[in-house]
């Protein structure tokens, strides 16, 4: 196991966890990546089928081995089968949350939810009314059932369009409508997409990927959307709310729980568990301080962002977390959580808890959560916890948490700047925010630890452009302190003097992976407010340490929607020029954006300054010379 902690991450506690690990001879995501390089270069570049059983086959880039697969299909097809696919997997990863969650907001509305209530009538009856129903003098949880159900008929297929697209500029629908690429129903075009890309269906990969940005619509507009909506109206819409991150967030005197995966549906209940006034004198009789939950990945930013609940670290982090030896028990649900973590708990006393019947994993045990049963299950596991709290060995926690602000959600920030969007358009066409953009995205071993996503912010605040973050991006920039009162220091002198006023940091956390539709709403109000279409606006987006299919399909519906994208590893892509070609400048043409591919962050912030400053120069307001 190599020794350069530092090339495998910036952080300090990653770095010190590394070398822990190292001692207690853990195997980690690093060494796993480093046992399969080199990794295969068809792959890596699309070139590889296996979507039926004539196959496997590959196409040789170099035009001396096969240039088609048995089937007959080509680099073209292939690739954009792949990359089909891949959207495919996210939108209906992001999709299936939400409506696990409108599975709950129905229970709720049944009174078959005991512990789960509607914490936000306000949202509850605006969203009712965006779906049609009227909700004048109706009973709040009759209206809950109502809206359930009409959010369920977004799921399948008896509609020409998806409800909330009605958020989007009409400039935006529009282009949706020229294109063709208007979600219908949200299981419809996941389904549609797996059906086009079986062998001997659809063989035109223009026609594929228009598929695939319909596919991805329905994610963003869709499924994603009614996610953030339902834990709003569940769980309550996030206010400003002070935290903490990285893993000295632990407590060497606590019961340590942390929550980690995507869906607040359990974590919220381990919370209300962990304040229970019963277990926390049970908690006080075994010794320790108190219960002190922390957060992982994306269920900890739905904790964070409406509770100020701590976080722990980023997906690369993970794993090292156990091996602090502080944590009594893990709680997961689903979404990027390492199989590999329950043999991790093995080695040190930390109890591995899978809670969802659709995710299960090695060495973990299974306690499955419903709505019926979940705030019981949670006491009787929590109590677990606190039990083990006497079962700690050594207890490593290596560094002192950074503070950080959270829960930017869109009424949070309208609501901080006066009730309207205006503040921010005036300090856009004064200059002194250039523009706007959304850093998205997860870590990936292939990238350093949390550079991509620093380096890239860095660039961006120091030359005054507002940046919003989402999942593990946004638990990166907490940990590198952008979010405190202490970041405008890192933020020019316009930014500095808008964030300052407001009392935000330059750096707004917008919440989990779902969330960034809360980009896509704040967006359409900026271009609405400004009679224009989200293409014309002075945005931009970037995933530069992605690694998951959800980050494919959010990157393709933040494209649509009009916004300039940058990832930083590049997707599986290169084998068909004609696929790069078309998504890095055709798009531009049928959706007035494109991505961007540029592993380097510093170079990827010049990528976007110039971009801005072009949007800028287009709606007539100054523009700057980038170099
Ligand atoms: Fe090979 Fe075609 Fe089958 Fe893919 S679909 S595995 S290219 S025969
Ligand atoms: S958790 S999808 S690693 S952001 Fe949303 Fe992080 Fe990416 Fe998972």
């Amino acid at each position: 196991m190599s020794k350069n902690y530092s090339e495998k991450t910036i952080t300090t506690d990653g770095q010190l966890m590394l070398k822990k690990a190292e001692e207690d001879q853990l195997e980690t995501v690093w060494d796993r990546y480093e046992a399969q390089l080199p990794q295969c270069g068809y792959c890596e570049m699309g070139l590889s089928c296996r979507i039926c059983n004539m196959g496997p086959c590959r196409i040789d880039p170099f035009g001396e081995g096969p240039q088609k697969g048995v089937c007959g299909a080509d680099a073209d097809i292939i690739v954009a089968r792949n990359l089909g696919r891949m959207v495919a997997s996210g939108a209906a990863s992001h999709s299936d949350h939400g409506r696990d969650l409108v599975e709950v907001l129905e229970a709720v509305a049944e009174g078959k939810a005991p512990g789960y209530q509607i914490k936000d009538e306000e949202k509850l009856r605006r969203v009712a009314g965006e779906y049609g129903i009227n909700a004048d003098g109706k009973d709040i949880l009759k209206i809950a059932g109502e809206l359930a159900h009409a959010m369920q008929e977004d799921f399948g297929t008896r509609k020409k369009s998806l409800t909330l697209l009605l958020r989007a500029p009409a400039a935006r629908r529009k282009v949706w409508e020229n294109a063709g690429v208007t979600p219908r129903g949200i299981d419809r075009e996941t389904s549609e997409m797996m059906h086009r890309t079986h062998m001997g269906v659809d063989n035109g990969w223009v026609s594929l990927l228009l598929q695939a940005v319909r596919n991805a619509l329905s994610d963003g507009w869709g499924g994603s959307m009614i996610a953030t909506d339902v834990s709003d109206i569940l769980y309550g819409t996030p206010k400003p709310v002070q935290t903490a991150a990285n893993m000295g967030v632990l407590k060497a005197d606590h019961v340590n729980i942390v929550v980690h995966g995507h869906n607040p549906v359990v974590s919220e209940m381990i919370l209300l568990a962990s304040q229970d006034p019963d277990i926390l004198v049970f908690a006080k009789s075994k010794g320790a301080a108190g219960i002190n939950l922390a957060g992982l990945c994306c269920t900890g930013n739905e904790l964070l962002m409406r509770h100020g609940v701590a976080m722990a670290g980023n997906h690369l982090m993970t794993e090292l977390i156990i091996a602090t030896g502080a944590v009594e028990m893990l709680f997961v649900d689903y979404q990027c959580i390492m199989p590999s973590l329950g043999s991790i708990g093995d080695c040190y006393h930390t109890k591995m808890i899978s809670t969802s019947d659709k995710a299960r994993f090695p060495n973990m045990e299974h306690q499955e959560f419903h709505p019926d049963n979940a705030a019981a299950l949670a006491k009787t596991l929590v109590r677990k916890a606190v039990e083990n709290f006497e079962n700690r060995g050594e207890v490593y926690i290596p560094v002192e948490p950074v503070p950080a602000v959270g829960g930017f959600s869109v009424e949070a920030i309208v609501g901080a700047l006066g009730g309207t969007p205006e503040p921010l358009i005036n300090a856009i066409k004064a200059g002194k925010i250039r523009g706007a953009v959304g850093v998205v995205g997860c870590n990936n071993p292939k990238i350093k630890h949390d550079y991509g996503h620093v380096k890239l912010i860095k660039d961006l605040i120091e030359n005054d452009i507002l940046v919003v973050d989402t999942g593990c991006a946004a638990v990166a920039t907490a940990k590198a302190g952008f979010k405190n009162s202490e970041a405008l220091q890192f933020a020019g002198p316009g930014l500095k003097e808008i964030c300052g006023a407001l009392g935000v940091p330059p750096v707004l956390h917008m919440g989990s992976c779902v969330d960034n539709v809360r980009i896509l709403v704040l967006a359409s109000a900026l271009a609405d407010a400004l009679g224009t279409d989200i293409s014309a606006l002075p945005l931009a987006g970037a995933a530069p340490e992605w690694y998951s299919e959800k980050a494919i399909s959010i990157g393709v519906y933040a494209v649509a929607s009009g916004i300039y994208t940058v990832l930083g590893p590049m997707p599986p892509i290169t084998g068909s020029m004609n696929i790069v070609k078309l998504l890095t400048e055709g798009l531009d043409d049928v959706l007035g954006a494109t991505f961007a591919v540029e592993p380097d962050p510093e170079k990827a912030a010049l990528l976007i300054r110039k971009h801005i400053e072009k949007k800028r120069a287009g709606l007539g307001l100054d523009s700057r010379e980038v170099k």
